[in-house]
């Protein structure tokens, strides 16, 4: 780590220290004073006043100076900490934080989402506050950090976890009954650890495809083997290639250092058989880019992981106002929700309607739509859930028996 860094808890420890001292020696000097005065002028001990003084004028310059000089430094101290706290150093990683009813999600710059905010230990992390309905407040009294998140307001936060482990993240703003359970946690994880960990589970790979996509690669290249104006990218890590480099034949095996070469600068190794036009991709991706597209050719387009319907129903926050065992909560409990008969409201009109999977499907994905009667409409529209992981949803509260 940058050793000229001042973190978060550095710039605000030293602050709350001199605050709480100074407010200690106060506390105990008048305090005492007050005690002896108390004592030494009882009325036992001068029944009547002795003193003519009715004025000093260099006590009243000292009380009034020394509180002015003190409160001025404190003020100035905790300015210089506050310009740091908003003072986000140059090479600070990029995550965006989106608060709703009641539950935290992390997203990063290749897509990848995460319910737990993942940092590399000494690399300093700027965090875009984003609220998807009520007033938040993103918290994480192990680096001092502590901001509002306003829907409607851009707002962010910084700072360096300068230690592995793992850091408590809570809500600080009464945002709804189910506040308490807006807890997650910052995983401080070793640098080369974070990587790997960035580039696992769909991240990585899914934002590989979509730069594929966005750059027109899947124009001239098929992702299911069949031949388009260029050689299909499936099956291509590790399969043996006959290519012509400077006009002289001869057989490689496709990896890393050879791909990354093909994409950069085409004409340098050009593949039997195909026409020597692919245009050159150099300069276009950054190095995170290229990663991405070269992760996404080495894995080929498998299917990712089948999402857990109940990992999906915690992490998204469903649990916080839907219960399973029954009970009521902000929410209808998800138990023997499926196939039953619904009361709900739609367009103001009342209606009864069968819960089978066509109607979660929709309570999911448009949760306006139909408005259980009995409930206000507040739940969140999950915009950002994948077809197939509002499928394993579905199934979830299908088991909920
Ligand atoms: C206009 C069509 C066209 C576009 C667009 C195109 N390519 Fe190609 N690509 C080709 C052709 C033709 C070849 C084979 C000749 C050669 O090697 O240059 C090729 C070869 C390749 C190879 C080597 C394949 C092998 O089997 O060894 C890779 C890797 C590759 N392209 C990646 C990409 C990526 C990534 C993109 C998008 C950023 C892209 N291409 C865009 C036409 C295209
Ligand atoms: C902020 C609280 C809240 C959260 C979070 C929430 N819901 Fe809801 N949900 C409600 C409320 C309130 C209703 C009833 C009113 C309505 O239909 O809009 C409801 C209705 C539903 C219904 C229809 C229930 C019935 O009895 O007909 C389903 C299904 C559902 N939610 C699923 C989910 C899933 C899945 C998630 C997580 C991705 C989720 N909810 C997250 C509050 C919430
Ligand atoms: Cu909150």
């Amino acid at each position: 780590m940058n050793p000229l860094l001042v973190t978060t808890t550095q710039a605000v420890d030293p602050v709350f220290m001199f605050i709480f001292g100074i407010c200690l020696v106060l506390l105990v000097g008048i305090t005492a004073t007050m005690v002896f005065f108390v004592i030494r002028y009882h009325r036992s001990r001068a029944p009547r006043p002795t003193s003519q003084a009715d004025g000093n004028l260099w006590l009243e310059i000292i009380w009034t100076a020394v509180p002015v000089v003190l409160v001025l430094a404190m003020f100035y101290y905790g300015w210089s900490g506050y310009l740091t706290l908003r003072d986000v150093p140059k090479d600070a990683l990029p995550v965006t934080a989106t608060a709703r009813m009641w539950s935290w999600s992390f997203t990063y710059l290749n897509g990848k989402e995460s319910p737990k905010l993942y940092v590399p230990v000494g690399r300093p992390v700027r965090v875009e506050l984003v609220s998807k309905d009520v007033l938040h407040g993103f918290y994480i009294p192990a680096f001092r950090v502590k901001r509002d998140v306003v829907p409607g307001m851009k707002n962010y936060a910084w700072f360096v976890a300068t230690r592995p482990g793992s850091y408590d993240l809570f809500c600080s703003q009464y945002c709804g009954v189910g506040h308490s359970k807006m807890i997650t946690t910052v995983e401080a994880v070793p640098p080369a650890e974070f990587t790997v960990w960035l580039k696992q589970g769909g991240g990585g790979a899914q934002a590989g495809k979509e730069l594929l996509e966005k750059h027109g690669c899947l124009g001239c290249h098929s992702l299911d083997g069949s031949i388009k104006v260029g050689p299909s990218f499936k099956g291509i890590w590790g399969r043996s290639e006959t290519v012509l480099t400077a006009g002289k034949e001869h057989t490689l095996t496709v990896d890393e250092p050879y791909l990354r070469r093909s994409i950069l600068e085409p004409q340098a190794d050009v593949v039997k058989g195909f026409p020597p036009i692919m245009p050159p991709f150099a300069g276009t991706f950054t190095n995170e880019e290229l990663a991405a597209i070269i992760d996404f050719l080495r894995a080929g387009p498998a299917a990712p992981p089948k999402p857990d319907g109940a990992q999906l129903a915690q992490e998204k926050g469903c649990r916080a106002c839907h219960s399973l065992d029954g009970s009521p909560g902000v929410g209808p409990t998800f138990k023997g929700l499926y196939n039953s008969q619904v009361k709900v409201k739609m367009g103001g009109v009342a209606l009864t309607v069968t819960a089978d999977d066509a109607y979660l499907r929709e309570s999911i994905r448009l949760p306006a739509a139909k408005v259980v009667e009995g409930f206000q409409p507040i739940m969140p529209t999950f915009a950002d859930l994948r077809d197939d992981q509002v499928e394993a949803l579905v199934e979830f509260i299908e088991e909920q028996r």
